[in-house]
């Protein structure tokens, strides 16, 4: 090996830690995400939300970001059967929230259901199922339902997440491919 050889392979090396570090620090502290990614909480541009919240992995501890104009929209975390149907007259929204950035801290495992209150928005689409799930290697028990852990029911047509496993094998991809790009 020549001594440039050896040079760009410490190189490699160091950035792999680093990467290594800062994704283990991103895991302790909690990740941030804005809902819906760049255009946010809004009903220009048809943004899939479900689809949004399907590629990411969010995990107890992680923060969620609303960013809206809070002139033509808000947040309510809802139950289920409300999330479902759309219908704010139907039972009381678990919170709302109005300020047009609102942070939300996961805080425990299961499925958060987030609509937009305004009348029509929900039907067309302004609507996100959160769901943090478990870190583990074994399968978690089923959850039973009880009648006052509402927003807890696992729903059968909720799209099933990636495995963390995938997730950070898709990160670790995605940063042998910027280093290959650089020119390693
Ligand atoms: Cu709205």
């Amino acid at each position: 090996m020549s001594l440039v050889q050896r040079n760009n392979v410490a190189v490699l090396l160091i950035i792999t830690v680093m990467m290594m570090m800062k994704m283990a620090i991103i895991m302790a502290d909690g990740a941030v995400y804005k809902v819906g990614g760049f255009p946010g909480w809004t009903s220009i541009g048809n943004v899939d939300y479900n689809n949004w919240a399907a590629s990411n992995n969010f995990q107890v501890g992680d923060t969620i970001i609303f960013e809206y104009n809070a002139q033509y929209h808000n947040v309510m975390k809802v139950p289920y059967k409300m999330y479902k149907s759309c219908n704010v007259s139907e039972g009381t929204p678990l919170e709302t929230f109005n300020t047009g950035n609102d942070s939300i801290k996961l805080n425990r495992y299961g499925h958060n259901w987030f609509i937009c209150g305004f009348p029509g928005h929900c039907q067309n689409g302004l609507k996100v199922d959160v769901n943090v799930i478990r870190v583990s290697t074994t399968k978690p028990p089923t959850p039973s339902r009880t009648d006052d852990d509402d927003d807890d029911v696992q729903c059968p047509d909720c799209p099933n997440k990636a495995s963390p496993f995938i997730a950070s094998f898709g990160l670790i991809g995605l940063a042998i491919l910027f280093l290959a790009l650089a020119g390693f």
